[in-house]
């Protein structure tokens, strides 16, 4: 049995940062960052029929065109997004009442609609990113047991290139679900490794009044190749959503509208606009 102080139930047996009970999600579920992203993607669905907000964590779910679909905000960072998904996971693998988990395992499709700075000239502001790959800069997920799942001779290639301090802690890669790539692919779609960082600015390379422990790092980034596949954007959520999904076996992909240029420093002059194009783009593949 999980105690009641690992697994914490609020006085109505929802589960405690994401107020949800297991009847108030659908199994295809879009994460974004941003809270008032939920109800630019939702004024598109035929119906809702549960809405609930704690903290930064607002859901709700409904359908578009007929398909049940949950979207939920999970705020900023890969710390928000080990609450986020450990918490989805106990409300359809858990039995909330025993705390015992289930025999009958469910798993999830996840895809989040996020946004994120492009690291190369050539993927440019406006466009849209899929993460084949999650690159963690973060730490977070080291806290698991994730030797199973990580793309090792990636992260040694990528180590060994960017000559990465060990003390800031080792980089992991992993996969995105083959099933939502393909499902979710198009000749719109830029794809590569999403970067995932632990914070905003120094942890992305951005300067404003304190020195950073690599300054050459984006640059070394942005060259990363490794057979086919080259780094494209740099966040803070994908890796983090890609290795607890894993972990857990539910189907993850992270699509990035891009509204800065990291390479150019250029940012979008109607950054709403690409975000809204990537919303439809993503209903209309989760309607097909
Ligand atoms: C930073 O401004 C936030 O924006 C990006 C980053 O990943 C981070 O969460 O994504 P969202 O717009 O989905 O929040």
């Amino acid at each position: 049995m999980i105690k009641s102080s690992e697994l914490i139930l609020n006085p109505d047996g929802s589960v405690y940062h994401l107020n949800l009970k297991p009847e108030h999600i659908a199994k295809d579920i879009i994460f974004v960052g941003d809270q008032n992203r939920v109800e630019k993607i939702t004024q598109f669905f035929d119906r809702i029929e549960f809405s609930t907000q704690k903290r930064e964590f607002k859901t709700q779910t409904g359908y578009y065109k007929g398909k049940k679909i949950t979207v939920m905000s999970t705020g900023i960072g890969p710390d928000n997004i080990d609450i986020t998904i450990n918490e989805l996971d106990a409300l359809v693998n858990i039995d909330l009442e025993t705390r015992q988990p289930k025999e009958t395992l469910t798993s999830l499709n996840i895809v989040r609609i996020g946004t994120s700075g492009s690291l190369q000239e050539d993927i440019p502001v406006d466009s849209f990113v899929m993460g084949e790959f999650g690159l963690g800069l973060d730490n977070m997920l080291r806290s698991y047991v994730i030797d199973d799942i990580c793309e090792t001779d990636m992260e040694e290639a990528f180590i060994k290139h960017t000559n990465w301090d060990l003390r800031k802690g080792k980089p992991y890669i992993i996969g995105c679900s083959e099933t939502l790539k393909n499902k979710f692919d198009s000749s719109l779609i830029h794809k590569g490794i999403t970067g995932t960082a632990g914070g905003f600015y120094g942890p992305q390379g951005r300067v404003l009044r304190l020195a950073i422990q690599d300054p050459e790092l984006n640059s070394k980034m942005d060259n990363f190749k490794f057979g086919d596949v080259r780094m494209a954007n740099l966040e803070m959520e994908t890796s983090a959503i890609y290795g607890l999904g894993k972990l857990l076996g539910h189907n993850c992909l992270s699509l990035n509208a891009i509204i800065a240029n990291r390479a150019s420093g250029t940012f979008s002059a109607d950054p709403y606009k690409a975000v809204d194009a990537l919303i439809q783009y993503t209903l209309g593949k989760f309607a097909e």
